[in-house]
């Protein structure tokens, strides 16, 4: 990446060219969805504009079965939402400033709030397949940052005790818990699930905490929610694979959808 391509001005470029390809010239909220969440996009409002994120400089194609390459802008009340159907993950090589460029673009249209949501294995038995968590605080296995030189983000509350709060208002059974993100793409093995255990950890997933990171350097409030749709490696006995977490998304798709339809409008 040239100086003349920092990611801020990559991502402002990129947040001039949403303006205008889908002729909103502000978005509000941004929200990320991640596996088994895709189905709940039309619980949001209605979809105004539609592109693909190779539309926008700095992004590249998606790459996984059940993430469509795609951006939408959405009308919801008085609120334009500006939603992303799918995420670059760490394990595809394309470097940190890649994943967290859709963040950035956000932030640069206007967002102040960001939604990120994933899919993701679960450490507690009670959490079945398709339960919603809400992420309490995160641990970065990537070894990596988004950030760039000496700028020492504060990452304390990064996941906003406000919005956590109003969404269990929202629903009361939302339980919460402590994501941690494993560079990927294979899964864990049990002796790592042992270690997430013993670190503090409840939720395992590829994604998620170096847009979290990003977010907050830009100045976005944030909002987490995982949806579990696996138990964690080692703990059912089976072994875990794709198909099962794209089903687990679409037997909770509805729940999803009525939640982030509840919760959106109250950000
Ligand atoms: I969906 O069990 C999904 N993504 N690392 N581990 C990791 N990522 C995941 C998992 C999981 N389930």
């Amino acid at each position: 990446m040239t100086d003349a391509e920092a990611p801020h001005l990559l991502a402002e470029r990129a947040a001039a060219k949403l303006a205008e390809l889908t002729g909103v010239e502000r978005h509000d909220v941004a929200l990320v969805l991640g596996s088994g969440w895709l189905p709940a996009v039309e619980a949001l409002g209605e979809a105004t504009a539609e592109i693909d994120t190779t539309d926008l400089p700095g992004f590249s194609a998606a790459a996984v079965a059940g993430h469509s390459g795609k951006i939408r802008s959405v009308r919801a009340g008085d609120r334009n939402l500006l939603v992303f159907l799918s995420r670059t993950h760490f394990y595809e090589g394309k470097g940190v400033a890649a994943v967290v460029h859709p963040i950035r673009t956000a932030a640069k249209a206007g967002c102040a709030t960001i939604v990120l949501t994933n899919g993701c294995g679960g450490l507690r038995e009670t959490w079945t397949p398709g339960t919603p968590v809400l992420i309490s605080d995160h641990i970065n296995l990537t070894g990596r940052s988004p950030i760039e030189g000496a700028h020492f983000v504060d990452l304390t509350d990064l996941y906003s005790s406000r919005l956590r709060a109003m969404c269990r208002e929202v629903d009361p059974s939302l339980d919460e818990g402590v994501y941690v993100q494993f560079p990927g793409p294979h899964y864990e093995t049990p002796a790592e699930i042992g270690m997430v255990r013993a670190i503090g950890g409840h939720l395992v997933g590829m994604s998620t905490t170096l847009e979290a990171i990003a977010a907050r350097e830009a100045g976005m409030e944030v909002l987490g929610i995982s949806l579990v749709t696996n138990l964690a490696a080692g703990i059912s006995g089976q072994p875990l694979n794709h198909e099962e977490v794209l089903e687990a998304g679409r037997a909770a798709a509805s729940r999803m959808g009525e939640l982030l339809g509840k919760i959106v409008p109250r950000i």
